[in-house]
């Protein structure tokens, strides 16, 4: 402990619950304070530091927010509230501003506000950016006066908050300005440009009418973008919807608040078959849903179906409608915000306090009711497509049921195009989908069959993202893959069932390969979720070229490394470039892109759904340029070499 943690240990009495723990113990553990010390808890702290400006604007105090990336990596984050406080703290004995940025879990203390999205999942508190930074620094514009204050090494003040000017009376705010620590972020100090500039988007949607900027001064990624949304969720609905096509032209919006708890939700249907339902508490993804999402689907259902009762718009023998029905192509945003939020689930992003179901069901319910019978047209529209999906879900549920009464317990039921592997361990057995007849005789030869299965496809599969549940099981290709997998599909997939835990996509390294490999990962996204969630999809990767010296040969997998091996090898070279996986003989597959002692895998993982349904959907959507260009440019889902 250092001389200062220590002052400010003493002033607290031995009977204070309050326990102090020096900010040394957030360096020698931080990943017990933030995600992790990868790039994820890098931007944890920008996050920190931002939702405390964004408290300050719910709070009615600010409504602009400054985030700034310096050309080195050093981050500004700045809002026009009333500036923190510069006084003596009672209990620390020194200045509040000073005690935010020492003392663990300070933050909440000072609010009194309703509902902070600092010190709600992820928040930690400011101290604890402080701790995580070389240095830090704290201005604070109020009451026509300047102060100043800058940490260094891990939080240490370099001396105390001091007024170093005076300002003009309007003038007033908090600006915060901080280097990561790189001992500490030692896998990197480089802030992804994409990954601020959506969640500070996200934010701006999720909170209407504060205004956030947002500079990049970084020469590679130079960029200036404010957002500012006065409808709030209302934007976010329309900007999800960008790409699809409404049913009807208003969304839906509603909003309330009962004991304190904040509700708003808004929602349109579009014409596609699947829901895009993103739920939120505090501002902060709730990626396994929870009472919110309960409450909101309650009501859809009992709303919905109560009103096409009443209007005679279903059919006497006709069901009601099933909550999946009344979701189909629904795209709605359900973000309530609540003083004391309690998060379940396996990834703590489940919402679980009870009563938030009942006050969101009444909420939306009263209100959605409310818009069906003023809108009539709308109304007739919506239950006419949730009609219509639950005629399909009927029909897919005998689809269903034929492909399974086909052999309900024998093993022996899996695709004949399959090369299966000997092993049944699922931990050690992979899959490999591989595009083409020609390159499938490839891999069934050059692979291991012990635990290596082959799967090949022929032409294109379905676009998923165009077709009803129902016809996705009409395709060979889509049934092939369900049945190898042998875990089952859409809402019963069971991982546990699952019959490999690697499945492999391999496809060519062209542009069509691309296309096919999006097409896959659709599916999967749509229809397997969790087998990606869960980390068992790959994309392997095939050399691009192989360059051969005499009797030496290697391989180059990218542009820079065929430089590297030309630079190595010199001159007289034969470079061969690869076209396809066909163009290999099996030794060379199995030596490139199957050998797990040679291979790269790229595992697949979706980080944010909701990124990942707008880019489906842009590529599945109408509109070729984007597609083109974004199959062209990359893979979005690539995110970490596994290797
Ligand atoms: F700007 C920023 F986002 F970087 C940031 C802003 C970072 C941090 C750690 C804090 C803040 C911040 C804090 N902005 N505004 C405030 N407000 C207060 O701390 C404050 C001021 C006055 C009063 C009061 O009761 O008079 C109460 C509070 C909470």
């Amino acid at each position: 402990m250092s001389e200062y943690d220590e002052k400010v240990d003493h002033s607290y009495g031995d009977n204070d619950i309050q326990v102090l723990e020096g900010l040394e113990a957030v360096r020698k553990r931080p990943g017990m304070y933030i995600a992790s010390t990868s790039a994820k808890g890098l931007h944890h702290l920008v996050w920190e530091i931002v939702d405390n400006g964004i408290d300050e604007a719910l709070a009615g105090y600010a409504d602009t927010i400054i985030v700034t990336v310096d050309k080195d990596n050093v981050v500004t984050v700045e809002d026009n509230g009333r500036g923190m406080p510069t006084g003596i703290h009672e209990k620390t004995g020194i200045s509040t501003v000073e005690t935010i940025f020492t003392v663990l879990h300070a933050g909440g203390k000072f609010g009194g506000g309703a509902y902070k999205v600092s010190g709600g999942l992820h928040g930690v508190g400011a101290s604890v950016v402080n701790a995580l930074s070389e240095w830090l620094e704290v201005t604070v514009y109020n009451n026509e006066k300047v102060h100043f204050v800058r940490f260094e090494n891990g939080g240490h003040p370099v001396s105390p908050l001091k007024q170093i000017g005076t300002c003009d009376k309007d003038k007033h705010g908090s600006v915060v300005r901080f280097k990561a620590d790189p001992t500490i972020f030692t896998e990197t100090t480089v802030y992804n440009h994409n990954t601020l500039r959506e969640r500070l988007r996200q934010i701006a949607f999720l909170n209407k009418g504060i205004k956030i900027i947002f500079n990049d001064e970084r020469e590679e990624n130079k960029h200036h973008e404010e957002f500012h949304y006065i409808g709030g969720l209302k934007e976010y609905v329309a900007f999800l919807n960008k790409e699809k096509t409404p049913i009807h032209e208003d969304i839906i919006y509603c909003e309330g608040v009962e004991d304190n708890i904040q509700v708003e939700i808004a929602m349109q249907y579009n014409d596609s078959y699947n829901p895009s339902i993103y739920t939120f508490c505090n501002n902060i993804n709730t990626g396994e849903g929870g009472t919110h999402e309960e409450g909101f689907r309650l009501a859809l259902g009992r709303v919905i179906n109560a009103y096409a009762k009443d209007n005679n718009l279903l059919k006497k023998d006709d069901e009601n409608l099933s909550s999946e029905d009344v979701r189909e192509g629904l795209t709605a945003i359900i973000s309530v915000k609540h003083p004391d939020p309690q998060y379940e689930g396996q990834t703590k992003t489940k919402l679980g306090n009870s009563e938030v179901r009942k006050i969101v069901s009444n909420i939306f319910g009263e209100q959605l009711q409310r818009f069906l019978l003023e809108n009539p047209n709308e109304a007739k529209l919506i239950i006419e497509k949730a009609t219509l999906a639950s005629k399909a879900r009927l029909a897919a549920k005998k689809a269903r049921e034929l492909t399974r009464r086909k052999s309900p317990l024998e093993v022996g039921n899996l695709p004949g195009k399959l090369a299966d592997c000997s092993s049944k361990e699922a931990e050690i057995c992979e899959i490999y989908i591989v595009e083409g007849d020609s390159a499938g005789g490839s891999a069934k030869q050059g692979r291991n069959s012990k635990f290596q299965a082959i799967l090949p496809l022929r032409g294109k599969i379905l676009n998923v993202e165009k077709a009803r549940l129902h016809r996705i099981f009409d395709n060979n290709e889509i049934r092939s893959m369900i049945t190898a997998f042998g875990c089952g599909v859409g809402e019963e997939v069971d991982t546990s069932k699952l019959r490999y835990h690697k499945i492999v996509i391999m496809t060519d390294a062209d542009v069509d390969g691309a296309h096919i490999r999006t097409l896959l990962l659709t599916f999967l996204y749509r229809y397997l979720r969790p087998v990606i969630e869960q980390g068992y999809v790959y994309i392997a990767q095939p050399p691009l070229y192989k360059v051969q010296k005499g009797n030496l040969i290697r391989y180059a997998y990218t542009d820079p490394q065929l430089e590297a091996i030309k630079a190595e090898l010199g001159d007289r070279l034969n470079i061969q470039r690869y076209k396809g996986l066909g163009e290999m003989n099996p030794e060379q597959l199995w030596e490139t892109t199957m050998d797990p002692e040679a291979r790269t895998l790229i595992k697949v993982t979706i980080d944010d759904a909701i990124e990942a349904d707008s880019v489906f959907s842009m590529l599945m959507g109408d509109e070729v340029e984007p597609r083109r260009n974004f199959i062209i440019e990359n893979a979005h889902f690539v995110k970490n070499l596994d290797i």
